[in-house]
Parts: structure tokens; sequence; C-alpha cells
């Protein structure tokens, strides 16, 4: 098949490609972003908010920003960023390569324009957790301190299923594994301030594997690409994906 997105670094056949999607990637769909002017933690301090030490201390403020975000994300519809990813994973698939779409959104808006195999790295606000028994499962309501754990029926102890700061992301071992076998890595709409992800371009870097950046801006670790497309999410995706 043709190199999606140019010419890689090193000459070999693009069959499995890594997507890393950041916030960026879902801008257009009208959820804010964290860090670009305007932005979440430009508004709200993310110590006070997206910590386990936060939510130990003030649940209902961690509570109440949760409800608005996930109350965001409900009136949210994916946009054509989303759905050329939900396209690419088939059109890979058929040619016997495969998409890894690793994202750090805690929206299910890849879900919801079609994206079959997704991996929220950073959680998803439509779950919730039970810090009692740590029973996970789909919650797109509120939630409060008077909610029950669905499967212990404790009070007061049920949390976003989303990672904050200090705590360990997920599946960090599939995506271990995906990042070391892919022929292409491409980060959209992420501006590599957190890590580990902010990592995983070096990570590719020192594998020989082809790089590809696309964002509004150059982001953080924008030095560390080997190509770049600067532009809206909504049309640098698909036209990297045609
Ligand atoms: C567009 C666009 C358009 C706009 N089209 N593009 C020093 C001190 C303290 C801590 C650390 C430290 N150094 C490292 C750490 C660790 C810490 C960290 O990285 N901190 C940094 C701030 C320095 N990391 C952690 O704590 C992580 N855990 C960890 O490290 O565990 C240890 C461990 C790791 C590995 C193995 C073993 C142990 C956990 C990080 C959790 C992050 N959580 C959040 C909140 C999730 C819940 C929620 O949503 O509320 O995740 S923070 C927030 O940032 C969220 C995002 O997923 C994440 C990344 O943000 P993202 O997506 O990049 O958004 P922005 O806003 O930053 O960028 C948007 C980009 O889009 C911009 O570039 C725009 O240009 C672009 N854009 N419109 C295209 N239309």
């Amino acid at each position: 098949m043709p190199c999606p997105g140019g010419r890689p670094r090193v000459s070999r056949p693009v069959a499995r490609v890594f997507v890393l999607t950041g916030a960026g990637i879902s801008a257009e769909s009208g959820l804010g972003t964290f860090r670009d002017p305007g932005g979440l933690w430009r508004r709200f301090d993310p110590m006070r908010l997206a910590t386990p030490e936060a939510f130990a201390r003030e649940p209902e403020e961690v509570h109440a920003f949760y409800n608005l975000r996930r109350q965001g994300v409900r009136e949210a519809a994916p946009n054509a960023a989303h759905a050329a990813l939900a396209r690419l994973e088939v059109g890979l698939a058929a040619r016997g390569g495969g998409l890894f779409l690793c994202t750090q959104n805690v929206d299910d808006l890849h879900e919801r324009a079609g994206s079959r195999s997704v991996v929220h790295m950073h959680g998803e606000l439509m779950r919730v957790r039970c810090t009692a028994c740590g029973a996970a499962a789909p919650w797109a309501e509120d939630l409060g301190l008077d909610t029950a754990c669905p499967a212990c029926g404790r009070r007061g102890g049920m949390r976003p299923d989303v990672v904050w700061f200090g705590e360990v992301p997920l599946h960090l071992d599939a995506i271990g594994d995906a990042l070391a076998a892919a022929d292409l890595f491409v980060a959209i709409g992420t501006s590599g301030a957190v890590y580990p992800a902010a990592g995983f371009v070096a990570q590719a870097r020192a594998a020989g594997i082809p790089t590809r950046e696309i964002n509004l801006a150059p982001s953080d670790t924008a030095g560390l690409f080997d190509e770049a497309t600067y532009g809206p999410a909504t049309r640098a995706v698909p036209d990297f994906v045609a």
C-alpha cells in the first residue's frame, strides 16, 4: 500500500500505523483542549481537579468539574478527523495491516465515529470506578457523593475512570508492543506536554520508525518528527488518510 502521509524515513511498506491522538482532534467538535489559550488548564488548576489528592480533599469540586465535562461530551459529535481515522482502520485491515489507535482523550468521539478498537490511555469519562471494590462500569450521567457502586453498593467512593496526574496510564504494555511493531508513528492534536505519551515519538525514532506530526501548530516535541502538517485536524487528518 502507499505510505499514508508521505515518504517514510526508512523505506519499507507501511502496514502497521500507530496513531496517538490528543485533545486537538476533538477541538472542532467543541470540546476544549487543556493548554491552548482558553483551555481547561488555563482556567482551572489541574492540581485542584485532576489528582487523587484533590479528589480526596474536595470530591464535590472534582465531581462538579467532571459532570460539566461529561455534559460537554454528551452534547458533542465526532468530526471529520475522527471519521477519517475510522476509515483508516478499515483500509489498513483490508490490506492486511492494522491501525493501533491510542488516545489520550477521555471522550468517546473515536468510538462514535466508528473506530472499533480504541486504546484510552488516560481512561474514559463515560466510565466510573469504585475506589472501594475497584469495579468499573459505563456511566454517562452525573456523578456525586451519593452515587452507589453498581457492584458493591457503597456510596461516596465513586470516581471518574480517568487517569489523573501521578497515576499510571492504562494499557502501557500493549502500547509499548504496538509502538515497537509499528511502521509509522503519527501524533495528532497533542501538545507533547504530558508524559509518558510525550515520549512516544522519541521511542519511535530510537526504533527507526518514521514519525509524523499533525497539529494546529508545532508541539513541544515538534523537533523530533520527520514530517509535519500544520492545520486544523478536520482538514489535515482526512488529507493524510486519503
Ligand atoms: C489542534 C486543534 C485543531 C488545537 N486541530 N490540532 C514533573 C512534575 C510533575 C509530574 C511530572 C513531571 N514530569 C513528568 C511528570 C509526570 C506527569 C507529567 O507528564 N506532567 C507534565 C505536566 C510535566 N505525568 C503523569 O503524571 C502521568 N503518569 C505518570 O507519569 O505515571 C508514572 C508512570 C508512567 C509510566 C510508567 C510507570 C509510571 C499521568 C498523566 C495523566 C494526564 N491526565 C490528563 C487529565 C485526564 C482526565 C481529564 O481529561 O480530565 O490527561 S491531563 C491532560 O493532558 C489530559 C490529556 O490527555 C493530557 C494531554 O493533553 P493534550 O491532549 O496534549 O492536550 P493539550 O491541550 O495539551 O494540547 C492540545 C493540542 O492540540 C495543542 O498542541 C494544539 O495546538 C492542538 N490543537 N486545536 C489540530 N483544531
